[in-house]
């Protein structure tokens, strides 16, 4: 788009972002959104560091994807119709990056944010600006902005700040000022006192900016839509004495209010630098009281200190309005803005439903909790793994007996050798290559109701035969009945004559510690039942878990029927197994891996081969029951 030399900024300017910085950019999108701009003025963003991407951000309480370029050259190229760059170069890039832009004629303007410029880079870059034609604003700003147009990167702060200051849709005053701080100050005090503000740039605080005060006031003076002009500069530089030389010559003709601040440096008895680069003043000249002195008698209007400059800015746009240069229209409707869900969440203003509900473990704060328990309390009363435990699967601390019986499972499970289902399952994937957690999870997954799954079958089974009354031999009979087997009954290897000393220890450990072992009690005495069967059908480690732990869950005190009754449908006693034997599943892979053990192929002879026979007459025929015995 072109645009007339006096107004760099409309409602369809569009420009790159030199430097990742998505809060600008959705700083600029929101205003634009605001302002009902119809594309948002930010066409990309250029990264050098990056691939080419899309990024996303919101338009509104849309989202929409932006463009990053990694070269300057492919954003052109992309986009003949950006003319402005705001430019978040560092003080050490930015000049380079500057000199990238001025190779491309479609960029008229360029807002350079870095502070800490080197004075020579800067005055480099302003005098190749101007034999380009390019307008520099800055180094060291925040840009500037054009209320319902354009909005140079973080200028005008939050989007409560441009509601407030009326930001959104464009006044008749235009300002001039060295900072973000002075323009945020000026949008107040003019929204208040006038009918807003036109455009408001920040040159910056360095010593060369790459536009002066001049600069913009003659382009605000030549914009007829631009009726008052504000000047708020500061101790330091002569750069007022250029607009005091355009009042007196008739270059600026519109009423101009003016103020240098830094008036208070004359109280300091030695030289006073403030907050800009260029605010010290190096004569008398530079200094604020002789400046304002100096606009004020070439033609300016100048308050005697800086809190009456609300009243004369109101006084010199109630004249304006007096006279007809400026009709006040009438106020549009405050658009409302989207505010990003975490910052309301923040202030309180909205709340959802979480997806999520957690009632074990808290890792917001300064200290991780488990089930409210600080982690260094934790360590300081030495709870252990039982303790560990008992907090984040009970949510309480159980009685010491109950922690240490808790360990006690997780190492009597912890392994049986590599011959069972889960620990040949783990070998046999970490012998294909597989990883650890693969590898676990093989294992893992052969665990059920016939191998270390059988603990809450094995709980409820015991339990409600117990609960329902019925003798060891009459449930015994139900099942057979039924043609169940028990669960938690029954060893491939171990016998009564073998026993399983992992279910002595633990049976030993219950009859002594726990209040009562009822159900332990009870089956026992199925056991003396199952096993005048057959020896091997004893009370197995799955099943004297199950069993001790229902003990516990009912008689330690530590949970109320209810309780016990849901932890043993939940799957929390198989829970026990799969921790215990996951140490030994992982153990079995760095052993194998240890081992360099290669891949796995079962040998033939181990297997037992009955497959059709396919024959010329009779393809369909196989080998019956009958056949393969005979062959045995
Ligand atoms: N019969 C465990 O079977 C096994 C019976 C039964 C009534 C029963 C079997 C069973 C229930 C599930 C269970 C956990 C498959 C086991 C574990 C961890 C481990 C493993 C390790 C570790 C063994 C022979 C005769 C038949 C059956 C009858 C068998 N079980 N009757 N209730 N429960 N148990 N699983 O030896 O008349 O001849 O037809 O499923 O508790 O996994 O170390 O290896 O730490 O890793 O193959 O300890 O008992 O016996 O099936 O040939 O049966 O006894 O009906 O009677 P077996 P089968 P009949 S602990």
């Amino acid at each position: 788009p072109s645009h007339p030399w006096y107004a760099p900024f409309a409602n369809n300017t569009r420009a790159f972002i030199y430097g990742m910085q998505p809060r600008a950019v959705q700083g600029m999108l929101d205003f634009d959104f605001m302002c009902k701009r119809a594309m948002p003025s930010v066409a990309a963003m250029i990264y050098p560091f990056g691939g080419n991407y899309m990024q996303k951000f919101y338009w509104g309480t849309m989202e929409t994807l932006l463009n990053v370029f990694n070269s300057v050259e492919a954003a052109v190229a992309k986009h003949p119709e950006v003319d402005t760059v705001v430019n978040f170069a560092s003080s050490r890039s930015v000049y380079e990056s500057t000199f990238e832009f001025f190779k491309y004629p479609q960029i008229k303007s360029i807002a350079i944010i870095a502070e800490g410029v080197p004075e020579r880079k800067a005055r480099q870059i302003l005098h190749e600006a101007k034999k380009r034609g390019v307008l520099i604003i800055g180094p060291a700003t925040v840009g500037g902005i054009k209320p319902g147009c354009f909005k140079i990167g973080n200028t005008g702060g939050m989007m409560d700040n441009i509601v407030a200051s009326k930001l959104y849709r464009q006044g008749s005053v235009a300002y001039v000022s060295k900072s973000g701080g002075m323009s945020n100050e000026l949008n107040n005090i003019i929204s208040r006192t006038t009918n807003g503000v036109y455009e408001g740039i920040a040159i910056g605080g360095d010593r060369y900016p790459g536009s002066t005060f001049i600069d913009h006031l003659l382009r605000f003076e030549s914009d007829p839509n631009c009726k008052m002009l504000v000047l708020l500069g500061e101790v330091g530089g002569v750069e007022e004495y250029r607009v005091c030389e355009a009042l007196r010559d008739g270059r600026i003709t519109k009423p101009l209010v003016a103020w240098c601040i830094g008036t208070c440096a004359k109280m300091f008895t030695t030289e006073v630098q403030f907050g800009h680069a260029g605010a010290l003043a190096q004569s008398d000249l530079e200094t604020a009281d002789a400046k304002n002195a100096a606009l004020e008698s070439a033609g300016a209007v100048v308050p005697d200190t800086f809190e009456k400059l609300p009243l004369y800015l109101h006084e010199t746009y109630q004249k304006l309005v007096s006279d007809g240069t400026i009709v006040p229209q009438p106020e549009p409707e405050t658009p409302k803005i989207p505010i990003d869900y975490s910052w309301a969440q923040e202030l309180g203003l909205v709340r959802k439903p979480a997806s999520f509900v957690s009632t074990i473990c808290d890792d917001r704060g300064q200290e991780l909790l488990y089930a409210g328990m600080r982690i260094s309390d934790v360590f300081k009363e030495e709870i252990g793994i039982g303790g560990v435990l008992s907090l984040l699967w009970f949510k309480r601390r159980l009685p010491e007996y109950a922690c240490r019986f808790i360990e006690m499972i997780l190492m009597l499970t912890a392994d049986h050798g590599p011959a069972v289902s889960g620990a040949h399952n783990t070998i046999v994937t970490a012998r294909a290559g597989k990883d650890l957690i693969s590898s676990l999870c093989a294992g893992l997954l052969t665990i059920g109701d016939r191998f270390g799954g059988a603990l809450d079958g094995a709980a409820e089974m015991f339990t409600s035969a117990y609960d329902k009354g019925l003798t060891p031999r009459e449930f015994v009979d139900t099942m057979r009945r039924q043609n169940k087997l028990i669960l938690g009954i029954g060893h491939k290897i171990k016998s009564r004559n073998n026993p399983d000393l992992r279910v002595e220890i633990l049976k030993d450990f219950a009859k002594l510690h726990f209040p009562s072992t009822k159900l332990l009690n009870y089956a026992l005495a199925v056991e003396s039942i199952t096993t005048a069967k057959k020896d091997s059908l004893i009370l197995n480690l799955d099943g004297a878990i199950a069993v001790c732990f229902v003990d516990l869950l009912r008689e330690s005190g530590a949970f109320t029927s209810d309780e016990a009754e849901e932890y043993m449908k939940i799957g929390a006693l198989n829970g026990l197994f799969v921790l215990g034997r996951s140490i030994g599943f992982c153990g079995h892979y760095l052993d194998q891996r240890r081992l360099k053990q290669g891949l796995y192929r079962h040998p033939w002879d181990d297997i037992s081969y009955f497959v059709p026979t396919v024959g010329v007459e009779t393809a369909r025929t196989f080998v019956s029951q009958d056949q393969v015995s005979e062959r045995r």
